[in-house]
């Protein structure tokens, strides 16, 4: 071990998320792995290890990616360093036990290969209580039309972090009008670059920011469903 080596176990927590910012700006998986489980073992729930530590990371590979300081193949080492990090939390947060709210079906769009966010969503989704169906990158309409006969899901998600690929949501919402099966889904959209407006314009029920609005927006439209059921009724 060389003396200048740092020690994760021994740093404060602020030291820590720091030093976790850098680990996942260099890609080092493994160092991000003992960061997340250090964070863990001190009491730290696993949202807050997602936000301030991965996320925020993330966060500052994405401006240095913008501005052509880092390139695509270290990027995805943070990526990769990413995934290692929400693989420990994702039992965590997808086994509080919560009680089934419905089914969701949720991917990437098609020509788009990001899938951080998604499955960030996924399973917060999951934890919240609803099952997932993750249909994974770069989805043609045929693939979300396939899975929604196959699992009948009450949402459809659909994510998109590329402004060349997120007009390809509308595709998907408008084969599904086609199709006459749009209004038996709660269509939710996510991703960087989209907003409300754009959300509105493709014609989906809601825009959702982060993964936590995803859930509370999940939520509030499940309520209403049953809601108007109960009415109908
Ligand atoms: Co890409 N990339 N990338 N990239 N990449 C961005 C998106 C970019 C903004 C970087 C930049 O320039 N600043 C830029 C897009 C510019 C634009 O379109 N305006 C960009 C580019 C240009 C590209 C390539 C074209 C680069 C190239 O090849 N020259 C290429 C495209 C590949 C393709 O898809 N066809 C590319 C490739 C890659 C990697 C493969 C290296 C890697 C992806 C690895 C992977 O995902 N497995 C990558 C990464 C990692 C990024 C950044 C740095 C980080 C994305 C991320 O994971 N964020 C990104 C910069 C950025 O976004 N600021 C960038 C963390 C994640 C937790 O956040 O995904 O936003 P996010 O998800 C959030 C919300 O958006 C929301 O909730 C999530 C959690 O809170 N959300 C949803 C997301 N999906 C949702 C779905 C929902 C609800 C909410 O459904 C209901």
């Amino acid at each position: 071990m060389s003396d200048d080596e740092i020690i994760l176990s021994e740093l404060s927590d602020d030291e820590l998320v720091q030093q976790m910012h850098d680990d996942l700006y260099d890609g080092l998986k493994e160092e991000i792995e003992e960061g997340t489980t250090i964070l863990l073992d001190r009491g730290w729930v696993p949202y807050d290890v997602l936000t301030q530590a991965l996320v925020e990371g993330m966060r500052i590979v994405g401006e240095d990616f913008r501005d052509g300081i880092l390139f695509v193949p270290e990027v995805l080492l943070s990526a990769n360093a990413m995934k290692s990090g929400m693989a420990i939390l994702r039992p965590l947060l997808a086994e509080t036990g919560a009680p089934k709210l419905g089914k969701m079906v949720i991917g990437t769009v098609k020509g788009d290969i990001h899938d951080i966010g998604k499955n960030l969503v996924g399973m917060m989704m999951e934890g919240a209580g609803f099952d997932v169906i993750d249909i994974g990158i770069n989805n043609a309409v045929e693939n979300y039309l396939e899975a929604i006969d196959e699992h009948k899901p009450d949402i459809v998600g659909m994510s998109a972090l590329l402004t060349t690929t997120m007009p390809y949501m509308k595709v998907v919402i408008d084969t599904m009008k086609e199709k006459g099966i749009r209004d038996d889904h709660i269509v939710l959209v996510g991703g960087a670059p989209l907003n409300e407006e754009f959300g509105m314009a493709v014609g989906a029920d809601a825009y959702c920011r982060d993964a936590a609005v995803a859930v509370e927006t999940a939520k509030e439209f499940m309520k209403r469903k049953h809601n108007s059921m109960a009415d109908a009724g």
